[in-house]
């Protein structure tokens, strides 16, 4: 087991990622991953992914009743998803500072949504935020559904 330590302070050192279709297809995989190398993080999970309908019920499982989640599904329906793991301090919370605001018009500059994402509509999504825990019993459900990373892929080595 990589990863030691138990609870709060465990989950803060690791961060689920997910790049969507249009950060992947755009090419931006290797700029993300540079920011959270160089930021000082280390990478202890990494796949690229077609996520399924169900999957993606699930993991939404919280905007299904949104207006907005038809559309936010056939996006993420549009090809794979680049799904990462990125373990190191405070990574929840520095990991989401990293990403910027969820409204990427409300992201700071400096931010990733900040500086390559514009807008909701046709894409430009670019990056989702989660959590994601190690620990049998302490797995959040959000971890147990994130797409292309069940459990036993983060757990090498
Ligand atoms: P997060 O990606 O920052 O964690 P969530 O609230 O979990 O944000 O929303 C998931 C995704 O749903 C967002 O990344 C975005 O693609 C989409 N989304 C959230 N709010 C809106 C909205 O108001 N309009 C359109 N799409 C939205
Ligand atoms: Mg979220």
């Amino acid at each position: 087991m990589f990863l030691t330590g138990t609870g709060a302070a465990c989950f803060a050192r690791a961060q689920y990622i997910m790049i969507k279709p249009d950060g992947v297809q755009r090419g931006l995989v290797g700029s993300i991953i540079g920011r959270f190398e160089q930021r000082g993080y280390q990478l202890k999970g990494l796949k690229l992914f077609q996520a399924s309908e169900e999957l993606l019920r699930q993991h939404y499982k919280d905007l299904t009743e949104k207006k907005f989640f038809p559309s936010l599904l056939e996006y993420m329906l549009s090809g794979p998803v680049c799904c990462m793991v990125w373990e190191g301090t405070n990574a929840v919370k520095v990991g989401r500072q990293m990403l910027g605001a969820t409204n990427p018009q409300e992201s700071n500059p400096g931010t990733i949504r900040g500086d390559f994402a514009l807008d909701f509509p046709g894409g430009l999504r670019v990056v989702r935020g989660g959590f994601v825990g190690y620990f049998r019993g302490y797995l959040p459900r959000r971890a147990r559904t994130s797409p292309g990373l069940p459990r036993r892929e983060v757990r090498w080595e």
